[in-house]
């Protein structure tokens, strides 16, 4: 069985749904200036950063804030965001993902966290699967979001292995535009119809083996 030598795992919406939760406060913090975010714009800033992901907000809203007003409205989102996701626990693991990284970790296979997100080590810590990990980036840790490659380089970089060897599992089209920079395949989890740049796609991790891994990994296709 033929598999990559280093398998990277977004977190929002690849091992914990937890769009909904920046989603309900991004709501709110919109609201604070009297704009109303959209489901679709949502899906717009996953995968983006906390910063990127208020400018977004502002420039659809035709808002213009002072440093200090943007900075505490940041503050605020993270505030409202780390009240909803307090009580995430193992079981808030996506279907599948945690036995298929289990998989992958007996077979060899290097595992590590590629996400925007700066509350990410909190969550994995919360999913109690921090050991399963050989190296998580972090949004603490780039310079340059998604859909820049950095975060998913660093990984590469730091254990060592080609990003050839590399597989990314990410849920959000910047994600996978990252990945693509970055010389890695890429697996879309999702709707195919939503997630352009993937080398293919899975609508989730269901039942999903290391042998279904190693069969679309040998094969490389564009969906
Ligand atoms: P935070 P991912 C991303 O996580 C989310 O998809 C995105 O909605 C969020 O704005 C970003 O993290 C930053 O999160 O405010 O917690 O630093 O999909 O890259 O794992
Ligand atoms: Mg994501």
């Amino acid at each position: 069985m033929s598999l990559p030598q280093l398998c990277i795992f977004d977190l929002d919406g690849v091992i914990v749904d937890t769009a909904r939760f920046h989603y309900r406060a991004w709501k709110k913090t919109a609201g604070r200036f009297g704009y109303a975010l959209t489901p679709a714009q949502n899906e717009a800033l996953k995968g983006v950063s906390r910063r990127d992901s208020l400018a977004c907000i502002l420039k659809w809203a035709g808002i213009t804030l002072q440093k200090d007003e943007f900075d505490t409205y940041c503050d605020e989102k993270n505030e409202m965001y780390l009240h909803f996701i307090k009580d995430i626990s193992p079981e808030d693991a996506l279907d599948g993902v945690v036995p298929f990284i289990r998989q992958l970790k007996e077979k060899g296979v290097k595992i590590a966290l590629g996400s925007a997100s700066k509350n990410a080590r909190t969550i994995i810590e919360k999913l109690g699967i921090l050991p399963l990990f050989d190296y998580i980036v972090d949004g603490t840790m780039t310079t340059r979001g998604k859909p820049h490659p950095e975060v998913f380089l660093l990984s590469s970089n730091h254990l060592d292995t080609p990003p050839s060897s590399a597989v990314v599992f990410e849920d959000a089209v910047k994600g996978l535009q990252a990945a693509k920079k970055a010389g890695m395949f890429c697996i879309g989890i999702g709707k195919a119809s939503e997630l352009p740049f993937a080398d293919i796609v899975w609508p989730n991790f269901g039942d999903k083996t290391a042998e279904d891994l190693a069969r679309c990994w040998s094969k490389p296709l564009t969906v």
